[in-house]
């Protein structure tokens, strides 16, 4: 698992350079979002279980098709699984907030998902979709806490929709 500093590190020493202004630059912004970064998994952290039953039930809403009878949340069991994966992807999103990278996501969630969804009927789009509930609710609730810009939010939650897709 790598994080924003470490990254740098590798990619600096496979060339053997000192770090250059790019990579200065990149570090100082990194740690002038420390504490928004630290705010934003403070908030999550205290409101996860609501985050991820907002999500659900506004992705419901919106696409009631899933959870009727030919859809791919029907049954208790699945539905379940569906709220359990948001969980993990509010939860994972949150360690690569803090992290400043997206690796801990590719390495522990998006690894083989594409496929065991695609084995298993689960469909990408809605999916993608009820990621993209999550992130607004994520990012209004960071808003909420006090922190004025919330767009590094987008990141950890775009990675997973695109990876997905
Ligand atoms: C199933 N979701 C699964 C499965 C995996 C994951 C591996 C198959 C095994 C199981 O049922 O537990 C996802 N597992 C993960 C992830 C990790 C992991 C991400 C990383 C930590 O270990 N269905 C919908 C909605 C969507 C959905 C659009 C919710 C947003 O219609 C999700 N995922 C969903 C459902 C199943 C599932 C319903 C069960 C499918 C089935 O068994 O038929």
């Amino acid at each position: 698992m790598r994080d924003a500093v470490t990254s740098l590190i590798k990619n600096y020493d496979v060339v053997g350079r000192y770090f250059d202004r790019d990579a200065l630059d990149s570090l100082k912004s990194y740690f002038a979002s420390g504490t928004a970064r630290i705010q934003a998994a403070a908030t999550i952290n205290s409101n996860a279980a609501a985050i991820v039953k907002q999500s659900g039930s506004q992705l419901f809403d919106e696409l009631p098709e899933l959870i009727r009878p030919s859809g791919n949340a029907y049954t208790t069991r699945r539905y379940a699984a569906c709220l359990r994966d948001l969980d993990y992807y509010l939860r994972y999103a949150t360690y690569a907030l803090v992290a400043g990278n997206t690796n801990v996501l590719d390495e522990r969630v998006l690894q083989g998902l594409r496929e065991t969804y695609n084995s298993l009927g689960v469909p990408i789009g809605p999916t993608v979709r009820g990621v993209q509930i999550m992130k607004e609710i994520v990012k209004a609730q960071v808003a909420a806490a006090g922190v004025t810009n919330t767009a590094f939010v987008d990141e950890p939650f775009d990675h997973i929709s695109r990876e997905l897709s």
